[in-house]
């Protein structure tokens, strides 16, 4: 057997930078309440952490590109909602911006997570920032652990 890598979930010692888009505040700021309770909880610094709020999810990739080439983040985090009623041109906003982060995550093999959610009603985008689910809070367990993981497969 050869070897195993996974990623824990120990934020002591990580950076971690936050972009988060101002369309659909009262959600997005769910979101990053959810994000700080996350870091808190698993023992990330504030002093370690960065947030640059964006005019909307379609600016998340820029921004999480320069956190990622700056040097000084172990993961970048997005977050961001867009709601299917809200915009004809839903689909282009949600699939450009998740391709834009996946983008920035493989050039620059920092580990960029996608916390956008893309729900059909403000009402579902309410139930996933803080009401039935955390989708900040999940979003920085991912990048907690693939911060870990990749420290682990790439030790500098
Ligand atoms: N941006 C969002 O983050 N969510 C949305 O639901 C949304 N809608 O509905 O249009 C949205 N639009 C703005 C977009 O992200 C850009 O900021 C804008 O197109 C300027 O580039």
């Amino acid at each position: 057997m050869g070897t195993t890598y996974q990623g824990d979930l120990d934020g002591a010692g990580l950076h971690i930078a936050i972009a988060v888009s101002r369309f659909n505040e009262p959600v997005t700021s769910r979101l990053l309440e959810g994000a700080r309770k996350a870091l808190e909880r698993h023992g990330v610094e504030d002093k370690n952490v960065a947030v640059a709020w964006t005019p909307g999810a379609f600016e998340l990739p820029p921004v999480a590109r320069a956190f990622a080439e700056s040097g000084a983040y172990d993961a970048v985090v997005c977050l961001g909602a867009v709601i299917r009623g809200e915009t004809s041109h839903f689909d282009f906003i949600s699939a450009e911006t998740a391709r834009g982060i996946g983008q920035v995550s493989a050039d620059t093999g920092v580990p960029v997570i996608f916390g956008v959610i893309t729900p059909n009603t403000l009402e579902q985008a309410l139930d996933r920032a803080g009401g039935k689910a955390d989708k900040g809070y999940d979003a920085v367990v991912s990048a907690i652990e693939m911060a870990n993981l990749m420290r682990k497969i790439r030790p500098e």
